[in-house]
């Protein structure tokens, strides 16, 4: 199956890839902004950045068994086979529905793609369809939550004025985000050293939380963990606050080589961190 999907979108044609966006857009617009997981094993992958390879990699290990596939962002800029790397998850979104959930990271906005590569790329290779791929990364969603396994999956972390988890449903569909909490869903970091929210060295609207604001909100929603993305870690991942967050990273290069890291969720909700 991966196989033949490699190949499909490996071949693409403009139009086809026109066609793509025009069937998932409408898919991924019904799916609610935080998404329900359902009760399965579960894979979270951290950014791949264009690295089509790791995402080959870990839907190959897992597509024959019961998992669902949780792709935590920043799918696009930066890698070499970015275009592939968002075709071939879209494509199998198309075919599989319900078998991967793909939510939205900080590379999945305009101004971003703009500044790293994307934008350039899509000219360059498909002409003037940029438009379309924004059209779908609005319709992304923004972040997840097992209630069997109390874990919450998000880009970025928790926003700091994020009142109740299940407000994120009713957060607007934008282009670009404005939003201040959809921002932060996207953006934020967890930090050891900050109390309370903290600033951050990404940009003013852009905050640090610390294990005070973790714990906090992990008891309230009857959560056990927070599995997020977003930052680079020679070893694929971090654990924060006691391994009450794990960041991951799946890519297997940046700026150097990288142990990328993936995390399995078996149905007796026992963690596993996987090489890609
Ligand atoms: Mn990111």
């Amino acid at each position: 199956m991966i196989s033949e999907a490699v190949k499909i979108v490996q071949e693409y044609s403009v139009e086809e890839v026109l066609q793509l966006l025009e069937r998932v857009q409408p898919l991924l617009h019904q799916e609610p902004r935080l998404l329900k997981l359902p009760n399965k094993p579960l894979l979270f992958v951290g950014d791949t950045h264009g690295d089509w390879e790791s995402t080959q990699r870990l839907l190959t290990k897992y597509w024959h068994t019961p998992t669902i596939f949780v792709f935590l962002g920043d799918y696009v800029d930066r890698g070499s086979f970015q275009i592939e790397n968002i075709n071939l998850l879209l494509y199998l979104k198309t075919e599989a529905p319900n078998r991967l959930m793909l939510l939205r990271g900080n590379h999945e906005t305009p101004s971003i793609n703009r500044a790293y590569g994307f934008f350039d790329r899509v000219q360059l290779s498909l002409g003037d369809v940029i438009t379309h791929y924004w059209k779908v990364f609005r319709d992304l969603p923004l972040a997840a939550i097992s209630v069997q396994h109390k874990i919450f999956a998000v880009h970025g972390g928790i926003p700091e004025t994020l009142k109740e988890v299940q407000d994120i449903d009713s957060l607007p569909m934008e282009i670009e985000p404005v939003n201040p909490i959809t921002f932060q869903l996207l953006w934020n970091d967890p930090r050891e050293t900050v109390k309370g929210f903290g600033s951050s060295m990404r940009g003013d609207r852009i905050r640090t939380f610390g294990q005070d604001i973790t714990e906090e909100f992990m008891a309230k929603n009857k959560l056990d963990l927070i599995v997020r993305a977003h930052e680079v870690f020679p070893h694929g991942f971090h654990e924060y606050f006691d391994g009450r967050i794990i960041s991951l990273f799946s890519c297997r290069e940046y700026h150097g080589p990288i142990a990328g890291k993936a995390l399995h969720v078996t149905s007796s909700s026992e963690r596993n961190l996987v090489p890609v």
